[in-house]
């Protein structure tokens, strides 16, 4: 069986990433950095089919040891600093893992096996502010955030040691995607997990920054397959991972609301604490090169996966799971 490195395992990509990988009979072998309190909730269903090893992308000489011991075939670098606002409270170590992460990867990968093949998480954050739409491979980046900045350095030196050292390394330039199992501080998950609160009497109000930003949104079950996909071709390149369609965050609110029988309007707040002090605008994604090259194409709706997440969010707390609130955690102090 060949061997599937995901690094970020236990983030919600890696989670439905490890899904796919065993479905196509891969061994999986996930990365997990140490932290005090054990976190493989979105793991939990697949626990004993995958093996988890110790290792960050701080430190090469963990990548090193990871590799040489597990010997995988083909390694998909998810893990990163992955929340926009914490990259303007803490730029160095946002750059340290979302930026020099991946070339510490690609050196442990040379000096170990350079026919390892590579998938690099890259994402729409590095157009930033568009100088075209919609957005595609070759549209040049502006990112706005330290984060999208990181992502630029991560995407070229991926462009680069495949042109340097002829390594099968690919950049999946993925556009905004969410799930039941996103983080409960992106936009998308914060409304769905608002929407079921406030639906339940559990909450009043639900206060966002931004409501005229758009974004591009689908399903993250959908956009590890296309990781997969290009990790298949015969040639490694750089593929833009989008569904074509932008909703704006107020969209979004009266989608999750209205699946409720409630009106957004009634409810959410804009709170200037979740203002970043550069904003992306716009984005939309034309994912031609990954249709016409790999097959690539999202099978779940934008309002599907808005409804699937508020009837899961339901769920959660009738169950009585509770959840934590987090805006000391999400507001943009800089
Ligand atoms: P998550 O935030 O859910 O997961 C991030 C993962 O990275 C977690 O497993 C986290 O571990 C791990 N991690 C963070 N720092 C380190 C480190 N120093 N060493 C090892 N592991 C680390 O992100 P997503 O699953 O949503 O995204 C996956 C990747 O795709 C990220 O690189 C993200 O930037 C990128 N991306 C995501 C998009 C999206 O819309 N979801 C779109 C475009 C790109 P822990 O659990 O310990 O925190
Ligand atoms: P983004 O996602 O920055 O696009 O990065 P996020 O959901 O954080 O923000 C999307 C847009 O919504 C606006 N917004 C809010 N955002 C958050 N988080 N909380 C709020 O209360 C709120 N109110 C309005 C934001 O201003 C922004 O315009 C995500 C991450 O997954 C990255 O890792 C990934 O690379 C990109 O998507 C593609």
């Amino acid at each position: 069986m060949p061997t599937a490195l995901i690094t970020g395992i236990t983030g919600q990509d890696g989670s439905y990433l490890a899904e796919k990988l065993l479905q196509e009979g891969y061994d999986v072998v996930g990365m997990v950095r140490r932290t005090s309190v054990i976190n493989l909730d979105r793991l939990q269903h697949i626990e004993d089919r995958i093996t988890l090893v110790q290792g960050d992308l701080l430190d090469e000489v963990s990548l090193i040891s990871v590799l040489r011991e597990f010997e995988p075939t083909e390694i998909y670098n998810l893990a990163a600093m992955s929340f926009v606002p914490t990259s303007w409270q803490q730029p160095v170590l946002t750059g340290e893992a979302t930026a020099l992460g991946v070339t510490r990867m690609l050196d442990a990968i040379r000096m170990t096996n350079k026919a390892i093949r590579f998938y690099q998480a890259s994402s729409s954050e590095m157009f930033g502010k568009v100088v075209e739409v919609p957005q595609r491979e070759s549209t040049p980046f502006h990112p706005r955030s330290p984060y999208g900045v990181a992502k630029v350095y991560g995407h070229w030196i991926t462009v680069n040691y495949r042109e340097s050292y002829d390594m099968h390394a690919n950049s999946g330039i993925l556009f905004n995607h969410g799930s039941p199992r996103r983080g409960l501080e992106f936009v998308e998950r914060k409304i769905s997990l608002g929407v079921a609160a406030i639906k339940l009497g559990q909450a009043q109000e639900l206060r966002l920054g931004n409501l005229e930003a758009r974004r591009d949104i689908g399903f993250a079950g959908d956009y590890v397959r296309a990781m997969w996909q290009m990790l298949q071709q015969d040639e490694p390149g750089d593929y833009v991972i989008a569904t074509g369609e932008t909703h704006s965050i107020r969209e979004i609110c009266e989608t999750a609301f209205a699946h409720v029988g409630l009106d957004y309007q009634d409810y959410v707040v804009s709170d200037p604490r979740f203002y970043r002090p550069a904003e992306v605008d716009l984005l939309v994604g034309d994912a031609s090169r990954a249709r016409e090259t790999i097959g690539w194409e999202p099978q779940m709706t934008f309002l599907q996966l808005m409804q699937a997440m508020v009837d899961a969010d339901l769920q959660k707390l009738e169950s009585g799971v509770k959840m934590p609130n987090l805006v000391e955690f999400t507001t943009v102090r800089y």
